[in-house]
C-alpha cells in the first residue's frame, strides 16, 4: 500500500490507483491538442488523474498528468485532512523545523543518461495545450538555480518552450526568485546552471509553487512537510540537487546576454500570451529513469490542474506571511487567476476595535512575496467563508457601497502578464491594485446586520445534517 510521504511518482500513481483516482487510457491520444483536452474535462469535472499509455508518434512513452487537479488529492499528497487546508497548513509551516535534503550517491533518475551530442528533446512526448503555442512547451518542468552568492537552492515550477534539440526558453519574472537569483548571474556575466525536472512526487510539485521568502529552500519544506529528508542526488554537470527518483532531469545553462523570441503560450490568465525576448537554456545532460513516465500539467483559460493546485499552495504562504504582520486575517481564498481576484477574511470583534484595519490588511497583502499577482482584493468577516463564491458575492451585495468602500491604487506594479495592463496607457508592468471591503460597517450603519442572517435555527440545520442519509438523500 502507498501512503504518505509518496517516495515518487510511480508511488503515487498506485496510491492512486488504490483509490480509484486514476483512469489509465489505452486509446491512443494525439499530443497537438487531446491530452490537454482531456485535461480541461477533467479539471472542470474535478475528475480522476490520468495516465495516457498509447501516444500517437510516441511509442513506449507514457504521460500522467491531473493528480493534483482536486482538492482532495492535493490534501492526501500534503498528509493533511481536506478540512481547513488553508489554515491548517499556515499553522503548520509557522511551527515546523526545516528538514534538509539528503543526498544520495545514485537514484532512479540516471538509469539513463545522455549528455552533449546525444540530446534530443524533441524525442519528448511534449504536448500542446492550445493551437497557436507552437512549439510546444514543457509546462510541468520544476526548476532549480543556486544563489552564486549564499548557496540557497530554489525551486519553482515554469514552463519551457522548445527551442530545439538541446535549447529552451525560459519565462524569467524579476520578481520571482528564479529572476533575482538569474540577475545576480548577469550582474557577473556567468551562465547560470539550471536543472529542470520533469515527474516527481506530489508534494515537490506543491512544495515548488510556493511563493516562499527569500532564502527558503522549497526541498526543506518538502522534509518539514513529512518530517524526513527528500532523497536527492546531485546533477551531473553542475551542483544543483534533484529528488532521485525523478522521471526526467534536464540539466543546462542560461546563457546571461542570449535572448530569443519565446511564445505564444496558453497563459494562466487565460488568453495567448505575446511573443517576448527570453533567456535560453542551453542544455548539456539530460537523465531519465527506465520505462520513463512524462507529466504534463495542463494550463489555459480557468480552471486546470495548474490553477487548483497553485491557488492552493499560494493561499497557504499568502496566509502565513500576512499573519505575520496583521494577526487579525483569519483565511486567504485565491478566487481566480493566480490570485487577480482573491479574498481575504478578518476577525471581525477586532475589526471593530481597530478602526482602518481592512486598510492596514489591504497594504500588507501587496507587501509580501506571496502577492505578485493579486490584484483586487475582497475583504470580508470571519463569519464568511471567503472559499464559498456563493457567500462572497452575497457579501458584495449586501455590505458594499461602491462610493466609500472601494479603495484603489493606482499605477501599482504589475506583472506583465495581465492582458488588461497596457490599457492604462503606461504599457504592461503597470496595474491598478483594488480592494473592495464587503465587511459589516460599524454602527449606527448595522441595524440590518444585528436582526441576523436569515435562516433556518441552528437545531434544525444540525438536525439535518444528522438524518441527511436517514431521509434518503
Ligand atoms: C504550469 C506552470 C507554469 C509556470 N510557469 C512559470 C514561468 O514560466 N515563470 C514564472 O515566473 N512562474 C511560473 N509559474 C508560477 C511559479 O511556479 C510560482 O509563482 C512559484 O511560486 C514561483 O517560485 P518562486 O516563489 O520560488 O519564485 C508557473 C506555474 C505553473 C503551475
Ligand atoms: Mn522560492
Amino acid at each position: 500500500m502507498s501512503q504518505f510521504p509518496f517516495k515518487s511518482l510511480r508511488d503515487w500513481i498506485d496510491f492512486l490507483k488504490e483509490r480509484g483516482q486514476l483512469v489509465e487510457n489505452k486509446e491512443d491520444v494525439d499530443l497537438r491538442g487531446e491530452v490537454a483536452a482531456i485535461s480541461r474535462k477533467i479539471a472542470l469535472t474535478n475528475g480522476p488523474a490520468v495516465v495516457h499509455h498509447r501516444i500517437k508518434g510516441y511509442p513506449g512513452w507514457r504521460i500522467f498528468s491531473d493528480g493534483l487537479t482536486t482538492r482532495q488529492r492535493s490534501a492526501w499528497a500534503l498528509g493533511i485532512s481536506e478540512d481547513r487546508i488553508v489554515t491548517n497548513l499556515a499553522d503548520k509551516l509557522k511551527r515546523l523545523d526545516k528538514v534538509k535534503p539528503v543526498i544520495v550517491k545514485d537514484g532512479p533518475c540516471k538509469e539513463l543518461m545522455y549528455f552533449a551530442g546525444q540530446v534530443d528533446l524533441v524525442k519528448l512526448p511534449i504536448a500542446f495545450t492550445g493551437e497557436y503555442d507552437t512549439p510546444p512547451f514543457i509546462t510541468a518542468g520544476i526548476s532549480n538555480i543556486r544563489d552564486p552568492e549564499t548557496g540557497w537552492q530554489n525551486t519553482g515550477i515554469r514552463r519551457f518552450q522548445l527551442k530545439g534539440k538541446d535549447r529552451l526558453n525560459n519565462l524569467v519574472l524579476p520578481f520571482q526568485h528564479e529572476g533575482i537569483i538569474f540577475a545576480k548571474y548577469i550582474k557577473k556575466n556567468k551562465p547560470a546552471p539550471v536543472a529542470i525536472v520533469i515527474g516527481a512526487d506530489p508534494l515537490y510539485n506543491l512544495v515548488s509553487l510556493m511563493p516562499a521568502p527569500d532564502q527558503v529552500d522549497e526541498m526543506d519544506t518538502w522534509g518539514a512537510f513529512t518530517g524526513i529528508p527528500l532523497e536527492v542526488v546531485r546533477c551531473e554537470t553542475n551542483d544543483l540537487l534533484v529528488p532521485a527518483t525523478s522521471e526526467i532531469v534536464i540539466e543546462g545553462e542560461m546563457d546571461p546576454k542570449e535572448r530569443v523570441l519565446e511564445g505564444p503560450f496558453s497563459e494562466f490568465t487565460g488568453f495567448y500570451s505575446g511573443l517576448r525576448m527570453l533567456p535560453v537554456v542551453h542544455v548539456m545532460c539530460v537523465t531519465m529513469r527506465k520505462d520513463c513516465i512524462y507529466q504534463n500539467m495542463y494550463m489555459a483559460v480557468p480552471t486546470s490542474e495548474a490553477h487548483t493546485m497553485g491557488h492552493l499552495m499560494n493561499e497557504v504562504e499568502l496566509l502565513r506571511q500576512i499573519k505575520e504582520f496583521v494577526p487579525e486575517v483569519k483565511d486567504v481564498a485565491i478566487l481566480s487567476s493566480w490570485g487577480m481576484v482573491t479574498a481575504v477574511s478578518v476577525d471581525k470583534k477586532a475589526k471593530v476595535k481597530k478602526p482602518g484595519l481592512v486598510n492596514k490588511i489591504a497594504l500588507t497583502v501587496k507587501t509580501v512575496k506571496a502577492s505578485p499577482f493579486v490584484k483586487n482584493v475582497i475583504v470580508v468577516d470571519d463569519d464568511v467563508d471567503p472559499h464559498n463564491v456563493h457567500e462572497i458575492l452575497w457579501c458584495m451585495s449586501v455590505k458594499f457601497q461602491g462610493q466609500k468602500d472601494i479603495l484603489v491604487i493606482p499605477d501599482f506594479p504589475g506583472t506583465i502578464l495581465d492582458p488588461s495592463e497596457p490599457y492604462l496607457g503606461k504599457g504592461p508592468g503597470v496595474t491598478s491594485y483594488t480592494v473592495f471591503d464587503c465587511t459589516e460597517k460599524p454602527p449606527p450603519y448595522d441595524e440590518a446586520y444585528k436582526r441576523g442572517v436569515a435562516q433556518p435555527r441552528e437545531n434544525y440545520r444540525k438536525l439535518v445534517e444528522e438524518k441527511w442519509g436517514i431521509y434518503g438523500f
